[in-house]
């Protein structure tokens, strides 16, 4: 089966706790602070592997999640930090923010890998807050929470040169006598539902990959017959061949059938529109097809190929021309190594306060972690947050939104009194 589309939801680990510990010596009733860090929770990572040809893994497994990080333990050990996990996908896949619809990464070479969701820092331990003004300071973080998000994962075939064609125009019979690759071929239209990919290696050496693709309709890029859905695949092509119907009795116009294709990859997107193109009259060896084909080369000159994909008639030339057209075209630049392509953060404000039901709700990204990784068991650990959000500017923000001691605050699941 082949799956071009998946949305799935991944949580990397948290990061373990740092601890609260003192050396216990002889003699030494209490010795210095010797709490551990927590280890870091494992990473959601996407490979690209070209072994890989459809997403349809992901149509049962949606949900990812990272190991947590180990805690910290006395005698300043740090824990040991979660596994990283990694998801493979076909080369060609892009990834998105479900969210915010953002691009996260287009993974389009073997091995190219990206983190979409990055584990939680560990908690510091007690021995981190030693200062000269206090040296045996009992506090310590909780590990800071793994990112969580849904992403989108959309496949579009790499291939250089793709098909365009009605239904039963003779696409699939085309890419079967050019290469490899053996798609269903059936005398009705709508034959061919997933797209099909074929090498075509030339007598020269040369080769390319082909895409073959669902035959379009008039009205597909507003979701008619398998709608647009499929286009996208070659929208990454950097040449197209239309391949028509000479011989069909009909409409004496082949014309009529060009300029419906092209008014489809028109709405769907200029730039496919725009493509460097050849037009392969198909079908010639029917006797309908020599009246047609007057008026396609009175239109297309030499961009106009004459072939019987049934018969093989012509279809060398063809891919022997298209092979030149691609060759002719400027090289497009590629990014070398593994480096991932493409990553964005967001900048978010520290924290958003709302008054609702007579309580001031504080969110936000940063003190929603602030308030994961207080330990607030200890006095210290509550001075620091304190301290922190003083910082942050939230006391005076609160105040600014008419705050009085004795009402309440809310932060996730914390919630306490106001107090001058
Ligand atoms: N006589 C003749 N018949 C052909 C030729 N090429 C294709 N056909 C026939 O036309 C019909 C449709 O061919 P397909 O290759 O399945 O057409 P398609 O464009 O892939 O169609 P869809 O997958 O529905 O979009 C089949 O019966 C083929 O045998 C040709 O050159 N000559
Ligand atoms: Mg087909």
């Amino acid at each position: 089966m082949f799956v071009d589309y998946a949305k799935i939801n991944v949580k990397a680990g948290d990061g373990g706790n740092g601890v609260v510990a003192f050396r216990r010596e002889k003699y030494v009733p209490m010795g210095g602070p010797a709490g551990g860090d927590g280890g870091r929770g494992g990473s959601i990572v996407i490979q690209a592997d070209e072994g890989l040809s459809t997403l349809m893994d992901f149509k049962y497994r949606r949900h990812f999640k990272g190991e947590r990080g180990k805690h910290g333990q006395g005698k300043n050990m740090h824990g040991a930090g979660g596994q990283d996990i990694i998801i493979r996908v076909p080369a060609g896949t892009v990834i998105k923010d479900d969210a915010s619809e953002e691009v996260i990464a287009d993974l389009t070479n073997h091995g190219q890998t990206v983190v979409v969701a990055r584990g939680g820092r560990g908690g510091r331990g007690n021995a981190r807050f030693a200062t000269a003004a206090n040296k045996a300071p009992s506090v310590a973080e909780n590990g800071e929470p793994g990112e969580e998000k849904w992403i989108r994962l959309e496949l579009k075939l790499l291939a250089d040169i793709g098909l365009v064609g009605l239904p039963n125009a003779g696409k699939s019979t085309l890419i079967a006598n050019v290469s490899a690759a053996r798609p269903k071929i059936a005398d009705y239209p709508f034959t061919t539902l997933v797209p099909n990919l074929g090498v075509v290696r030339l007598k020269n050496g040369e080769s390319f990959v082909l895409a073959d693709i669902p035959g379009l309709i008039a009205g597909a890029h507003q979701g008619a017959g398998l709608g647009h859905r499929f286009l996208r695949h070659i929208e990454r092509t950097r040449v197209l061949i239309f391949v028509l119907d000479t011989a069909q009795t009909e409409s004496q116009n082949v014309l009529k059938d060009y300029y419906t294709l092209r008014d489809e990859l028109e709405k769907f997107s200029a730039d496919l529109a725009a493509k460097p193109y050849l037009i392969a009259a198909n079908k010639m060896d029917l006797p309908e097809a020599r009246q047609n084909i007057a008026a396609l080369q009175e239109e297309f000159a030499d961009q106009l190929v004459m072939i019987s994909a049934a018969t093989g008639q012509g279809t060398e030339e063809l891919m022997i021309k298209a092979c030149q057209l691609l060759a002719s075209l400027p090289q497009e630049e590629t990014i070398a190594g593994d480096e991932v392509v493409l990553r964005k953060f967001e900048e978010e404000p520290p924290f958003i306060i709302e008054f609702i039901n007579g309580v001031f709700e504080v969110s936000g990204k940063r003190i929603e972690k602030l308030v994961a990784m207080t330990n607030f068991s200890t006095d210290e650990g509550l001075e620091r947050f304190q301290r922190i959000i003083a910082q942050m500017g939230l006391e005076e923000a609160l105040r600014r939104e008419g705050i009085k001691a004795g009402q309440t605050v809310k932060i996730k699941d914390l919630e306490f009194e106001y107090s001058e």
